[in-house]
């Protein structure tokens, strides 16, 4: 398929899934509902997924374009979701490119070689053979007609600590080192990464995805200063690669109360707030210029029902606050999570999400934007 241009069929050519409620809310306009989906919503909290996956190694599955358009569908059938998002993961690109990386069960992604020199960089190659990818995705936007596929990449820096710690990390800390002792290498990594997951999301968004979300998990283990000189540019380069693609851009990360204000990139519509910061000062520190996604806490779901509807509720009356608000978790759902929770909510939020927005709009024009229940 042509780099450049959308194929005529193309959902965003088409128009098809331009008006549903979560492309809407994430470009500010008004919507009929409060658009709802979780992040991991594909995943070991379905036992649908659990019998799919038992066996094969999770990075073959993420290449093998039957299986992922069946996972990617199986949480949209059951919990009538607003939006599917692609099953695959944030170190695809790399398999892609030639890195040798593998999804250790109960682990996460683990490099046979940790990346930390020059030598280590040129083993990432060009972004290669990602069509059974393009082809899922294909089939997905048929198959979902007017409800928006999401596309998704990992930002730089998430990414760049799988390479250089070799594994999931807790502390990041030869990440920094890298980064600050060898800017100079970190910025010819951070340049191969931005390159590598921008096109990838590109050829997602060619493929047939409607809108798309770029996860920096692991961003906020870094202070605003570091991530604006260190980070930030990186982030941005990724969005340039679909710059002139009309699909609303989610920014997301996890601890980033401090970097929010500097997450609010330009070159995206929506910024994603996890449950350690109210909606309402997640707002106030985006400001106007963006809708948010949030942001009730994962464990909320497993408190029982009446904890996780008060929850809901209380972040819908902030979110009413903001340009436009995506209703989802703070991070993704915990794979002990009871599904049926799940499914009942999106009822709930579908039912009832409107008239608690009104409530938070007249709230927050009574409090001047701070909505605490
Ligand atoms: O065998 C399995 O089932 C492995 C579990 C699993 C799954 C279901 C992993 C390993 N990745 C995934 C899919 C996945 N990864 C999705 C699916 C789509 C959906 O949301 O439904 C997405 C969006 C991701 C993205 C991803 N992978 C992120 C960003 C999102 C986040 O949670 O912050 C990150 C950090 C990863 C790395 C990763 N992959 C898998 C695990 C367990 C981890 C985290 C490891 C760690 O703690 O560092």
């Amino acid at each position: 398929m042509s780099d450049s241009v959308l194929p005529p069929a193309h959902p965003l050519a088409a128009g098809v899934t331009s008006d549903a409620p979560l492309i809407r809310a994430a470009w500010g306009k008004p919507t009929s509902r409060v658009p709802v989906w979780f992040m991991r919503q594909a995943g070991r909290s379905l036992p649908e997924y659990r019998e799919l996956r038992s066996g094969g190694a999770m990075l073959d599955a993420c290449f093998d374009a039957d299986l992922v358009t069946e996972i990617t569908l199986q949480p949209v059938r059951r919990h009538k979701v607003d939006a599917a998002i692609l099953f695959s993961d944030i170190v695809v690109p790399l398999r892609a490119a030639g890195v040798a990386v593998t999804i250790e069960p109960g682990v996460g992604p683990v490099m046979a070689d940790p990346v930390r020199d020059v030598k280590g960089i040129a083993t990432i190659g060009e972004l290669g053979d990602t069509s059974a990818i393009e082809a899922a995705v294909g089939q997905l936007a048929r198959e979902l007609g007017g409800t928006p596929l999401i596309g998704f990449c990992g930002a730089p820096f998430t990414l760049a600590s799988y390479l250089i710690e070799g594994g999931p990390s807790r502390e990041h800390a030869v990440t920094k080192a890298l980064m600050w002792g060898q800017p100079r290498l970190w910025s010819m990594l951070m340049e191969r990464i931005a390159d590598l997951a921008g096109r990838f999301l590109r050829r997602q968004v060619l493929a047939g995805a409607s809108a798309v979300q770029v996860f920096d998990s692991w961003a906020g283990a870094l202070s605003r200063p570091d991530y604006e000189r260190f980070v930030r540019p990186f982030t941005e380069r990724v969005f340039e690669h679909i710059a002139d693609l009309a699909v609303p851009r989610i920014h997301f990360g996890v601890v980033t109360g401090e970097l929010l204000t500097a997450m609010a990139l330009p070159q995206c519509d929506v910024v994603g707030v996890d449950f350690r910061v109210t909606l309402a000062d997640g707002i106030a520190r985006i400001g106007p210029a963006h809708s948010v996604q949030g942001n009730v806490d994962p464990a909320a779901v497993l408190a029982g029902w009446e904890v996780v509807r008060d929850r809901t509720a209380i972040a819908i009356r902030q979110g009413a606050a903001a340009r436009g608000h995506i209703l989802n978790l703070g991070h993704g759902v915990l794979p002990q999570t009871d599904p049926g929770v799940l499914t009942e909510l999106v009822g709930w939020i579908h039912d009832h999400g409107p008239g608690l927005r009104s409530e938070g709009m007249s709230n927050s024009i009574d409090a001047g934007g701070r909505v605490d229940s």
